[in-house]
């Protein structure tokens, strides 16, 4: 196994030793509503006392690390890898139970299985993956989710939305519970990650551009609610009217639209809807001094 930083087990698993255990999902994943009708369900803790899945996924799994064609040269992917295909077992019981109970919660809405789970190691907060979208498969033209779960240190899952599609704005970034309504309201579903840290002033004129294109009819690819909300950000960012502060709590908006969700130890957060043609997401690299982090992605079958 590669070298990592050392973990700092949490104060609750030492004092309680249990095996690890899921929380509940009905009534507990509270939803957020992006734009283009994308949306993030989050629910931190799901995975109780889950320091030991973390040591198992440390230790047991046989990290890859990879190396990609970037530019005029190959560079080191900056994190290590691991693919667990159809039927493979995973490394963890509580991994296979996680994904068993996520499959259940969502088999309405998604309408098919979670089958693959994709781990990445960030080995400390050099490692990081670069703004992108779960593009390859079925995901680049249809509806569907990606399931993540994470396992030691905090780090921020970004999330901002693709050029051509609106920031969050009014009416897009109200929070709501996931209920059984609210999900039964929602229509059943029918290597290019590298480490660049993105800006936020580069987020920002790149959202703003793009609200500008649509403003101007020179993008197309959404319908003509996105297109009107796109004019009115542009309108609102040209009078200085927008303040960005138009989501819950837990996803502060930062320029141009960008959402932060910190995920910590047996945190989930699901991305689901067209989040992943219409929204791109990243860990950015960071200069805190933080250890390794595990996470557990698990996604239908064709979505990667
Ligand atoms: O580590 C994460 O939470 C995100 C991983 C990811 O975006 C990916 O592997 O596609």
């Amino acid at each position: 196994m590669a070298a990592v930083s050392s973990y700092q087990p949490s104060m609750l698993d030492m004092m309680g030793g249990a095996g690890a255990t899921l929380e509940p999902l009905p009534g507990r994943l509270v939803r957020h509503h992006l734009s283009a009708g994308a949306w993030v369900d989050v629910l931190p803790g799901f995975v109780q006392s889950s320091d030991a899945v973390f040591d198992t996924l440390l230790h047991d799994v046989d990290w890859r690390a990879e190396r990609r064609a970037m530019y005029d040269g190959v560079v080191d992917v900056p994190r290590l890898l691991r693919w667990f295909g159809r039927g493979e077992p995973l490394p963890h019981p509580l991994l296979t139970e996680a994904r068993d109970r996520l499959t259940a919660y969502y088999a309405a809405e998604l309408g098919e299985p979670f089958v693959t789970a994709g781990m990445c190691l960030y080995r400390d907060g050099r490692d990081s993956v670069a703004w992108h979208g779960d593009t390859l498969g079925r995901s680049s033209r249809e509806d569907t989710m990606v399931a993540i779960v994470s396992f030691g240190s905090p780090r921020n899952l970004m999330l901002r939305p693709r050029a051509g599609v609106a920031p969050p704005g009014p009416g897009t970034t109200a929070t709501a519970r996931a209920t059984e309504a609210a999900r039964a309201a929602h229509a059943p579903a029918e290597g290019r990650r590298l480490g660049a840290e993105p800006t936020h002033a580069a987020g920002a004129a790149r959202a703003a551009g793009a609200a500008r294109a649509y403003a101007e009819g020179r993008r197309s690819g959404a319908g003509p609610g996105e297109a009107a909300r796109a004019a009115e950000a542009a309108r609102a960012d040209r009078e200085g009217r927008r303040s960005g502060a138009r989501v819950a709590e837990a996803a502060p908006v930062g320029a141009g639209g960008t959402l932060r969700f910190p995920q910590g130890h047996g945190d989930l957060i699901v991305m689901g809807g067209s989040c992943q043609r219409t929204w791109e997401h990243a860990i950015p690299k960071t200069a805190k001094p933080v250890g390794p982090r595990v996470s557990v992605q698990f996604r239908p079958i064709n979505v990667a």
